[in-house]
């Protein structure tokens, strides 16, 4: 126990971490996403930890006011509405919760890769509204049996998936910055030419500039008329209203989308679809993957604060230890 360390829980913590956090630490709350002046003038000083729960983008400003941080423990993988670099740059090092959530992630995309090929959304309205028994069988769906599957950022989440995927017999691509020694699947450098080859792609990279609307117009319309793109990654990822354009005009088969570019605000287009199946971000949403990435987050800070050495810092942040 280091009650004498004064941790921030920036938005609302999960009851668990909370817990484990109020339990090992003095852990200082603001209901914002954004602390309040009259917070900041109070603890701004003191704490030298904080635990973000939060998908408001964590900037230098806000650093600024934390002069005495060393550490942020981010719950998620994904870390790209951090400023990684502000935070090296004034010593503070970030640390995320990668791996504990791979079969879960991976799960939920196959889940909406089969969902999608099958409608079975569709299937479940028709059945539901009587159309069945009114008009008989619904229309032929697509397999997936033998297709050709594109896996866009074959990391950790993306490799436990293509594991699952290798059981359809398809081919199975995969675009990124680098091929991978050993991985038993074609690299594609193009990721237009690897998505007019496939039936779907999934997304699994992480957001932030670098990947910015890395799937554009071009990319959808290559994948097809008959194409599905899967998007468990960010929405930043995929332009948006390309992709609205894309389902609109038929250049796009159909979308399964667990991610969005204005968070929890969906395009009211895609709400209207008939060809695309949303989920409001629940990719690593169950009990147990959540406890695990509770865990982990408030491991991190207890680490830190014991010898120096997080569990999971970003890779950015590995030179700092
Ligand atoms: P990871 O192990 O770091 O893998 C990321 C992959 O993306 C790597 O294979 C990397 O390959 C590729 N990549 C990185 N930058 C790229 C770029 N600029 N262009 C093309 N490819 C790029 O990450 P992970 O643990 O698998 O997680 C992946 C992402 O999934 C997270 O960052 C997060 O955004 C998202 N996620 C979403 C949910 C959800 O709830 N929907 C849950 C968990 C994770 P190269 O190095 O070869 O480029
Ligand atoms: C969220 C995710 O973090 O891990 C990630 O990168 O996108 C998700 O697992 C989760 O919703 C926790 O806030």
């Amino acid at each position: 126990m280091r009650k004498d360390i004064e941790i921030y829980g920036r938005g609302v913590l999960p009851p668990r971490l909370d817990n484990r956090l109020a339990d090992h630490f003095t852990l200082h709350r603001d209901p914002g996403q954004m602390p309040s002046e009259a917070w900041l003038e109070e603890f701004g000083t003191r704490i030298t930890g904080l635990a973000n729960a939060s998908f408001t983008p964590l900037e230098a400003e806000l650093m600024d006011r934390l002069p005495n941080l060393r550490i942020i423990s981010s719950l998620g993988v994904g870390y790209d509405t951090i400023d990684v670099a502000a935070a090296k740059a004034r010593g503070i090092l970030v640390t995320h919760t990668p791996d504990v959530l791979n079969a879960d992630v991976a799960n939920y995309a196959l889940l909406l890769l089969l969902a999608a090929s099958r409608d079975l959304l569709g299937q479940d309205a028709y059945a539901r509204s009587g159309r069945w028994a009114r008009e008989g069988r619904a229309q032929l769906t697509t397999t997936i049996e033998g297709a050709t599957l594109g896996i866009v950022g074959l990391g950790r989440i993306g490799r436990n998936l293509a594991k699952k995927l290798e059981v359809f017999g398809g081919r199975i691509l995969y675009h990124g910055r680098h091929a991978q020694p050993g991985v038993p699947y074609e690299f594609c450098a193009d990721l237009v030419d690897m998505a007019r080859r496939c039936d779907a792609l999934i997304l699994l990279l992480p957001g932030g500039a670098a990947t910015d609307h890395i799937v554009n117009a071009e990319v959808m319309a290559a994948l097809g008329p008959q194409g599905i793109l899967v998007n468990v990654a960010r929405g930043s990822v995929v332009d948006e209203a390309a992709l609205i354009q894309a389902l609109q005009s038929g250049q796009l088969g159909r979308a399964a989308l667990d991610v969005f570019e204005d968070e929890p605000n969906i395009p009211q287009a895609l709400c209207d679809s008939d060809r695309v199946i949303l989920s409001p971000h629940a990719a690593s949403a169950t009990v147990q993957t959540r406890q695990a990435m509770f865990d982990l987050t408030a491991d991190n800070l207890i680490a830190y604060f014991d010898d120096g050495a997080p569990l999971t810092p970003v890779p950015e942040c590995r030179d700092m230890l």
